[in-house]
């Protein structure tokens, strides 16, 4: 189909895909981060997931996993060539599955992280490291939530020194693409690699 620069849901010839998952426990701000940062009208489980489709192709995963199960979908594009797609799961242990399903295709993931709770990501770092992909810790601010330093938060995760860790308030465009770039940059150019 021929590119009408008129058209924001389909993207040039040449556009790098690059499919994310976001994970962490529930209400963690799973929801708000992807609909912060798609430049589309995010898809939510609530909503009839057929219009996933054909996106969904673009990044080849297989559909039937997803007609039946709750995500946030999203896309935001840099550069004008690269598009992201992010899928945000559910975080809980009884999803574990559909979550490394989720991930078939992903080149990386970001887990947010609520400092009010914080054991509760090691399930969704856990599943990333087991998939042995790359992840970016996203720490997301909630009033009054406890503050730790970035060294105190790495012991707690038991963080390896190569992950990133940032913080951003998932409502906010500016930190949340901080996070995302974070994680893209990571993925294109990994720590320690040359390239
Ligand atoms: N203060 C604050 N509230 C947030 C932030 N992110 C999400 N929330 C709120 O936290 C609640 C849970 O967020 P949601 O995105 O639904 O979490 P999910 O279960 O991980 O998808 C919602 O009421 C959000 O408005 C944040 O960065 N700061
Ligand atoms: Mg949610």
């Amino acid at each position: 189909m021929a590119y009408s620069a008129s058209d924001r849901h389909h993207l040039p010839p040449g556009t790098r895909s690059v499919k994310i998952v976001v994970l962490g426990a529930f209400g963690v701000g799973k929801t708000t981060y992807v609909g912060t940062v798609s430049e589309m009208r995010p898809l939510r489980t609530e909503e009839r997931l057929t219009r996933a489709g054909q996106v969904v192709d673009d990044v080849r995963v297989d559909t039937k996993t997803t007609t039946t199960v709750a995500i946030d979908f999203g896309r935001r594009t840099f550069g004008g060539d690269i598009a992201v797609y992010l899928f945000g799961a559910p975080g809980q242990p009884r999803f574990a599955d559909m979550i490394r399903s989720l991930m078939h295709g992903a080149l990386g993931g970001l887990v947010l992280v609520d400092t009010r709770n914080v054991d509760r990501s090691y399930e969704s770092i856990g599943l990333l490291e087991e998939a042995d992909l790359p992840y970016v810790v996203a720490v997301n601010t909630f009033p009054g939530a406890p503050v730790y330093p970035e060294e105190a938060l790495r012991e707690a995760l038991a963080l390896p020194d190569d992950r990133p860790l940032v913080f951003l308030d998932a409502r906010t465009l500016q930190s949340a693409k901080r996070a995302l770039i974070a994680l893209v940059t990571d993925i294109l150019h990994p720590a320690g690699s040359t390239a």
